[in-house]
């Protein structure tokens, strides 16, 4: 396949460098610089699992491409503008593989191509430039929002099912679903817990398996699981609790991307994780005191090193 990556910082990076292993497919990072400069001439090196330089073709510009698939990683208050490049181009399908909630239909409203959904709860860092590390081996699922009916035709689920055997075999693990929505939500109460929390604390993933740091996280995420009740989507508060667990301890030595963006004093994903449970906690009348917290502080700390104004 042709595949284009549309934001190859640390995940981005790491799923389009395991991609270009395998003489299957023809990967493009659309990267920032020094990023992508330094993948054009040295390569990109995989650390920690995959322990492999690769080398896709980089550049910084991701208007006019035309591919088999376009995988998006941008960080999700990037969605619109990534949606207007993308449109200029032309693919089979997109992938949104991001945190937060609303990125697929921010793409879908831009881009005449089929969206499919997809979490991804690989651990992932950004060294340096050219250089991602693998720190911790998770999982991909992909499908469509609907379970299938706005894929281009009839032929949608294979179109899943041929995308998510391609990455199996480069060596992502890869499954299909048909209960995408049920899927980003338990995505969303992970990191509605372990993001914000390992931000404000400066820890590693591990620091919510145990501990009073584990039991802000874990309510975090069990409030979450009460609005995708109100929202209508089934999701027990044992279920996400359990799911969050299992992904900080299979991540334990990850720095999340959350607490990277802090430590590199960025703007982080906080409005579509936390601040969107709290946005559909008020519309719902579901109390969720704990991402309330949360997206108070982190938002605190975005406005007083100046990554935010409103
Ligand atoms: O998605 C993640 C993130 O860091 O944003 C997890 C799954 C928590 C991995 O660190």
């Amino acid at each position: 396949m042709e595949i284009v990556v549309f934001g190859a910082g640390s995940l981005g990076s790491l799923v389009g460098g395991v991609l270009a292993r395998t003489d299957e497919h023809t990967v493009t990072l659309v990267a920032r610089e020094p990023h992508a400069r330094a993948i054009r001439e040295s390569g990109l090196r995989l650390g920690g699992e995959f322990d492999e330089t690769v080398t896709p073709d980089a550049t910084t510009d991701g208007s006019n491409l035309a591919a088999d698939l376009a995988i998006v990683t941008v960080k999700s208050f990037d969605t619109p503008a990534a949606a207007e490049t993308l449109a200029t181009g032309a693919f089979d399908a997109v992938l949104s593989l991001q945190n937060g909630m609303g990125n697929e239909e921010t793409l879908a409203a831009a881009i005449d191509a089929p969206i499919l959904a997809g979490t991804a709860t690989y651990g992932a860092i950004l060294q340096e430039p050219g250089v991602v590390e693998c720190t911790g081996l998770g999982e991909i699922v992909l499908g469509w929002l609907d379970g299938g009916s706005t894929g281009s035709d009839s032929n949608s689920s294979t179109q899943a099912t041929h995308i998510g055997g391609a990455f199996d075999r480069a060596g992502l693990e890869t499954a299909i679903a048909e209960d995408m929505p049920r899927r980003l939500w338990t995505k969303l109460a992970i990191n509605a817990g372990i993001n914000p929390v390992t931000a404000l604390t400066g820890t590693t993933n591990d620091a919510v398996s145990s501990g009073p740091a584990a039991e802000v996280a874990r309510d975090a995420a069990r409030e979450t699981a009460r609005v995708a009740e109100a929202a209508g989507v089934s999701l027990c508060e044992r279920e996400v609790v359990t799911a969050m667990d299992r992904v900080a301890t299979g991540t334990a030595a990850n720095t999340s991307s959350m607490a990277q963006d802090v430590a590199a004093g960025r703007r982080t994903e906080i409005d579509s994780i936390n601040g969107y449970v709290v946005e559909r906690a008020t519309a719902l009348e579901v109390d969720v005191p704990t991402n309330q917290i949360l997206t108070t502080l982190i938002r605190t700390w975005e406005r007083g090193c100046g990554v935010r104004t409103a």
